[in-house]
This record gives C-alpha cells, structure tokens and sequence, in this order.
C-alpha cells in the first residue's frame, strides 16, 4: 500500500478525532503509515517558516503556523471571504482584493516548498478544499510528478458565478495539475466540467477522463458519507441519554424539532425561523405543541458577515418568540453553543423532525447523521433542502425544500408533523440504506482507488 500524504488546512492533531472526514482520513493515514500535513491552528507575530512534526496514535504530523499576515490575507481573506461566499454563490458578501489573493498564493506555495522534500516515490498526496486549490500545481512546479488527488468540500457554482473571481483562471490551473479532482455531486462536477471545456478548451474522453492542458484527469462526484454505525451506536449510548434527560424537562410533551448547523449564512438560518414564523401565525392548533431547538456555535467571528448573521439571528428569534410564545411556552430555543457529538446523536435520535435547509452546501453531514440516529420504530422526518449537496442521494426519504420560498417550507413542516408512522418508516429506510452503504470507508475508498497505480494517471496523457 502507498503512503498516504493527507493535507488540509486544519488537522486532527491533539483534539477530537471525533469529525467524519477526521476518522476517514485517520484511518487511511494510519493504515499507510502516511503523513498528515495542515496548519497547526497558532498565529506568530514573526515568520514561522518551519514544520513542527509529531506523531499520534500512528499518524505523523507535520503543521506549521501562520503569522498574522498569512492569517489575515489566506484564511480569514482570500479563503473566507472571496472563495466561501462566491462557491457558495453570493457573489454580493464576497470581496475581492489582489492582495489577499497574493497572500493566499504564498501560502500555497509556501506549504509546498514545506511539504515537497518529505515526499517520497511512490506516495499518493491527497489535498483537502479551498484553502489549497493552487497546491497542487506548486508541488508539480516543485519537481513532484507522482499521484495527486483534490477534494474540494464545498460546492462549485456555475462558471458564470466562479468567474466573478478575478483570479478564476489560475484557480482553475491549479487544479488541473491533480490526477484525480473529486466533488461532492454530480451538479458540481457538470459545473466544473462546464468550465474547463468553455474555458480551458478541454476535452472529454469518456468515463470521467478530460484531457486538460495536455494532461488526463478523472473528474467526478464522490459525495462524503458518515460513520453511520458510529452514530447509530452513539445515539442509544450513555452520552445521548444524558443529552435527552436535559431536554425532556423543556420538551414534556412537545414534538423535538431539531436544527444543528454552524452559524454560517450559507444554512439559511434566518429562512428556517422565518418559516417557523409562517407555520405559528397559520397554525394555532400547533402553538405549545412543538419545541424548535435551534444549535448553531458562531463560527469565524472575525468576519464581518458572520457577526452580521449572529445579530440578524438574535433579532428574529427574539422577535418570533416575542409574537407566538406564551408563558409556559418558548417556539424557539436558539443555542449559540456547540455539543459533542455523543450529545447530538441523542437529540437527533428524539428530534420528530430535523431542519437542514442550507441556501447552498457542499453535501451537509448533519442530514446523514440525523438519519443514522434514528430509531427504525419510530424514526423522524428531514426536511431537506434541495440545495444541499446531500439532496442528490436523499430525494427518495427526504422532504425536499426550496430554502427561500417561506411558506413553502412552512407547508413541509406542516406535512412532516402529520406524517403517518409508515411513510415515515418508509422514507426513513430508503436514506439510511444509502448512509449506510455510501458511507464515510465507501467514499474514502472510491476516491483512493481512483488514485491508485492501476489507473491511468495525468502524466499517461495521449496528445489526441
Ligand atoms: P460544514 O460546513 O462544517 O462542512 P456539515 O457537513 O453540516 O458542515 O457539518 C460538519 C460537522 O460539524 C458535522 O459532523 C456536524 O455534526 C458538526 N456540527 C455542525 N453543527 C454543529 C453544532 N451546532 N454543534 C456541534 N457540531 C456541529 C463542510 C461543508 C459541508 C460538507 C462537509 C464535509 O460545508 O457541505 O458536508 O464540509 O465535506
């Protein structure tokens, strides 16, 4: 077996291994005896050009810190505020500024220069999302000519909307110079491919291979899974129940209706609440019956729309309850705080119905995890929406939404609350067959098989 070298901005090292793509790659790294190379989390004042390495539980580490510039300029900048908000098609939050883009260049090819002499022959490098879409062409600039896959985490918009970004184009090369560029669905993939071949003037040869720049790359959908035994397993544990023994005493006999998201605009919070206003104000009969837990932990504050949403959230929340609650009833419970895992698996595993209608979303984990928690007797409701990555393998048990038609998802929640026990049981079935089956080993697999030495690689590209 080749070694493993997995690179992403942020590692597993010294904290929980508890997250999916966290154990996927773990895993693999562990089993090749591979290297797991990202940002150690720490910002310096002076350059740190270095790598620390360590190992744990059977990984190697190699991390390096950013300093402040770098943190400014490739993270919060170029990363979290020009490509987040435009591959998440708000082209109208995203900024765009030469400079950060320089700096997030620099970064690519400063992790590079740090990552190409610890390669060996032989290995397969596996790079992770947004932050190193010009990693990979660096590395072959470098001199490295083995297998090279990306994985990009997030979804890629039409080429109307990429194009927005004045560096487009050199994103876009940077790309090309991978074997293998994985996305979340078959609508991201059509994008992409729609861009290289207006573009780039590529061409497709069959089965997933375009001939790209002189180069033959396989391009295709691989949707990330869960550990969905995991979170079967967790959500009857000791942890779940304590979980559902804090909450019974808010809940009594109210249906759960649970959302769990990262305070991020792209999960369509303040839609969800605005529709939840709609239901209560044509839903009487429902007032005091349903409890609306809402978690969502604020996530990168330090950029200014994130804080915005925190504001706007607060508002809407305060407001809704303010109209329809009542003394000894509260609709929306909004919690800016996170919960480990073993926690969520058990108010999942309660929740009558789970809310995850992301305006866009590379896949969203937190609908497969809401599946594979559910007790098959009696398992809940997802209400979906069709713009999350997860839309395309969950069509047929989900209740598909669009996030921006209110009383739309209004009527769903409505629908869902009524659901006889055997469609419930029904749709629930045919989604957690396929969280079970294309689960987080199935999607790491498929994606590392397609690197493998069997397969034809960039470098076999025929000149026709
Ligand atoms: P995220 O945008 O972070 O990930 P998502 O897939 O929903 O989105 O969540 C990742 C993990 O965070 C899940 O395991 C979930 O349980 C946990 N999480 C989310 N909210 C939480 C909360 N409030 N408290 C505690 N834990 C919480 C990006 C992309 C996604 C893609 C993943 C993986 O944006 O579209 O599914 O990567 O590829």
């Amino acid at each position: 077996m080749p070694r493993l070298i997995g690179i992403s901005n942020r590692t597993a090292a010294g904290g929980s291994k508890a997250g999916g793509l966290a154990v996927a790659l773990w895993e693999a790294l562990a089993e090749s005896g591979g290297l797991w190379f990202g940002w150690s989390g720490e910002v310096t004042k002076t350059a740190p050009r270095g790598v620390e390495l360590f190992e744990e539980d059977g990984v190697e580490f190699a991390v390096t810190d950013l300093t402040e510039a770098e943190h400014q300029g490739f993270y919060l900048g170029y990363s979290n505020r020009s490509l987040w908000p435009v591959m998440h098609y708000r082209v109208d939050l995203a900024n765009f500024d030469e400079s950060e883009f320089a700096i997030y260049a620099e970064v690519n090819r400063r992790f590079a220069k740090l990552i190409r002499p610890r390669l060996q022959r032989d290995d397969v490098v596996w790079v992770h999302d947004y932050h190193f879409m010009l990693l990979g062409r660096d590395l072959r600039e470098l001199g490295w000519d083995g297998r090279m896959g990306y994985f990009l985490h997030i979804p890629f918009p039409p080429p109307e909307i990429f194009k927005s970004l004045p560096d487009h184009a050199r994103l876009v090369r940077g790309l090309a110079a991978f074997d293998v560029i994985g996305f979340q669905t078959t609508n991201d993939r059509r994008n992409f491919e729609k861009y290289i071949l207006e573009e780039m003037g590529a061409k497709a040869l069959g089965d997933c291979r375009y001939e790209v720049q002189g180069r033959a790359i396989t391009i295709k959908a691989y949707p990330i899974g869960i550990d969905a035994d995991e979170f079967a397993r967790l959500s009857v544990g000791d942890a779940a129940q304590v979980a559902q023994s804090r909450i019974k005493p808010f809940l009594g006999n109210r249906k759960l209706i649970l959302g769990v998201d990262r305070m991020d605009y792209s999960k369509g919070i303040p839609q969800r609440f605005e529709a939840m206003g709609r239901l209560l104000d044509h839903d009487r009969d429902l007032h005091g019956k349903i409890a609306y837990t809402q978690i969502a932990p604020p996530s990168r504050t330090k950029v200014e729309e994130y804080a915005d949403l925190r504001g706007e959230l607060d508002e809407l929340s305060g407001r809704i309850n303010g109209d329809y609650g009542d003394l000894d009833w509260i609709p929306i419970r909004y919690l800016a705080r996170s919960y480990p895992r073993d926690y969520l698996a058990g108010l999942y595993r309660i929740a009558s119905l789970c809310l995850v209608t992301p305006l866009h979303d590379g896949m969203n984990l937190v609908a497969k995890e809401f599946v594979a928690a559910q007790d098959p007797a009696n398992p809940g409701v997802l209400l979906l929406s069709q713009f999350a990555g997860a839309a395309e393998q969950l069509s047929g048990g989900a209740l598909l939404v669009n996030p921006h038609d209110l009383s739309g998802m209004a009527d769903a929640m409505r629908e869902a609350l009524r659901m006889a026990l055997p469609e419930r049981r029904r749709r629930w079935e045919a989604m957690n067959k396929v969280v079970n089956e294309q689960d987080i080993t199935w999607w790491r697999e498929s994606f590392i098989a397609d690197l493998s030495p069997d397969r034809p690689l960039g470098s076999s590209a025929s000149p026709a």
